[in-house]
């Protein structure tokens, strides 16, 4: 295994990532990664659920609070997917997940980016009998340019088939144009798939009988999916009657990008007075390809890893999800 291909140090693995893979990505608009990516499993998924635990109980280990706090609820007397942002400012391990350098290394290799930004995270937990989440496209909430965005999905639970309800992938989807009508206002609820039917129905106006093909990411815990922020996403309900499904997911954006405006209100804290600059000690730069050689050529020395700076949104930073609760 030639260096310039492993994507991994001492805390992920995602193995080998060869041009096949990078096709595979860009044909679909995803790729999955079924075994679980970290080094250390056992003590990685203790450490994620401990975490996430600590983050539903309003805790933190950073001092820091996480931008949308997860917060347990009901909607009809049925418990709703708890859904948190920016949790890593609360946690220091899933910053160190948020902020990894061969997640911004691979991401660069798939995206075929020179630098890799993070933007956001999100931590989805569904409890027993959690309803759907609606399907959806991630670049429409990033006021970025250029407007491209790249998602890495982890689960934290075991979904080797769907009755925990893991994300659902509609394949080819980032390929399609920006038609549809109606907007993502229910997010949680069982017909998850209105936007995404009307969507298919733009873009094929003339395929009655067809219908989207939608994959499930089926992985070990601890496994993982990178997709196309253009790429049409969402999970089923979680059927299960005593097991919650934890998912992390962790958005990134070019490093060059720059803000687009207007700017809604997710990005507009962010913003300098006078400057689309994106302010690199807000939203990090966690890879950055150098002149010495091809992407990918140089592994650690090519990366600038700035995990610290990740968790430099203050909490009192109010930014309101992209997912009306
Ligand atoms: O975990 C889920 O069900 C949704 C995840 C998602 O939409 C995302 O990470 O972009």
């Amino acid at each position: 295994m030639s260096a310039s291909r492993a994507f991994e140090d001492e805390f992920v693995n995602f193995g080998v990532v060869d041009e096949r893979t990078v096709e595979r990505f860009r044909c679909d608009g995803f790729v999955t990664f079924p075994r679980s990516i970290f080094r250390d499993t056992k003590s990685a998924l203790d450490a994620a659920h401990s975490a996430i635990d600590m983050v539903v109980r309003g805790e933190n280990d950073t001092g820091r609070a996480a931008t949308k706090l997860p917060r347990p609820q009901h909607r009809q007397g049925v418990p709703s997917t708890i859904h948190g942002i920016n949790v890593r400012n609360a946690c220091t391990f899933l910053d160190k997940i948020a902020t990894s350098p061969v997640v911004g290394r691979l991401i660069a290799k798939l995206l075929h980016w020179p630098s890799v930004r993070l933007a956001e995270d999100q931590l989805w937990v569904k409890p027993p009998q959690a309803t759907a989440l609606t399907f959806h496209r991630d670049s429409t909430y990033f006021d970025f340019t250029p407007q491209e965005v790249c998602t890495l999905w982890i689960t934290f639970d075991a979904c080797l088939d769907t009755t925990l309800g893991p994300l659902e992938y509609c394949v080819g989807s980032h390929l399609w144009g920006d038609k549809r009508r109606g907007s993502a206002k229910h997010f949680f609820g069982d017909d998850n798939k209105a936007l995404l039917m009307d969507a298919f129905s733009q873009q094929f106006p003339d395929d009655k009988a067809g219908s989207p093909i939608i994959v499930p990411v089926l992985a070990e815990a601890g496994g993982c999916a990178i997709h196309n922020g253009r790429t049409w996403h969402g999970s089923g309900p979680n059927r299960h009657l005593t097991s919650s499904r934890r998912g992390f997911g962790v958005h990134y954006i070019r490093g060059d990008a720059v803000f687009r405006e207007p700017l809604g209100h997710l990005w507009a804290p962010y913003k300098q007075p006078g400057s689309l600059v994106v302010p690199d000690h807000l939203l990090p730069i966690i890879f950055r390809e150098t002149r010495e050689g091809p992407l990918g050529a140089k592994t650690d020395n090519a990366v600038e890893d700035h995990g610290i700076l990740a968790s430099h949104i203050h909490s009192s930073t109010s930014i309101s999800s992209h997912v009306p609760t």
